[in-house]
């Protein structure tokens, strides 16, 4: 599988609801929330190694990782932690994180190449789950 390409979100589900159960306040969360449904999101892949650069507005994030390898980076609400990415399926790498300092409910994220080249996301904070739909640009 190779996930590289320029993406563009075509739905989100449960994205507020993330971060209010991660305790963003409401101010901080409309304005995350306003950002987050236009991404631009751009990854490069070699083998195992991917670099996942995710633009917004107001914040922008970058991540570089080996499949199997843990690395460090921040959590949806900005708190450093240390992932472990893994492959559940040849098209699907699941990622479970651990904060650094501090508790909260228990956060993942998961990437999925679909048949159709279709990018899902998914962010888990606890019992929620936040589904994003990318197509390539
Ligand atoms: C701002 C500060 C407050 C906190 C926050 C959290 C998330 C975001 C912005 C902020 C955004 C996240 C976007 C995520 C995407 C994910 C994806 C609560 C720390 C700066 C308001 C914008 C686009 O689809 O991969």
């Amino acid at each position: 599988t190779d996930f590289s390409g320029k993406w563009k979100m075509k739905s989100s589900e449960n994205f507020e609801d993330l971060l209010k159960v991660l305790g963003v306040n409401v101010f901080l969360r409309k304005i995350a929330v306003r950002a987050a449904s236009s991404p631009a999101v751009e990854i490069t892949q070699q083998d195992e190694s991917l670099s996942i650069k995710t633009s917004t507005s107001v914040r922008t994030t970058h991540v570089s990782f080996t499949v199997g390898q843990s690395f460090n980076e921040a959590t949806v609400d900005g708190r450093p932690c240390t992932s472990f990415p893994k492959w559940e399926t040849d098209s699907k790498i699941s990622c479970e994180q651990t904060v650094q300092k501090g508790d909260g409910p228990k956060t993942a994220w998961t990437r999925e190449l679909t048949n159709d080249g279709e990018l899902i996301l998914t962010m888990i904070a606890g019992e929620v789950v936040c589904t994003r739909l990318y197509e390539r640009e």
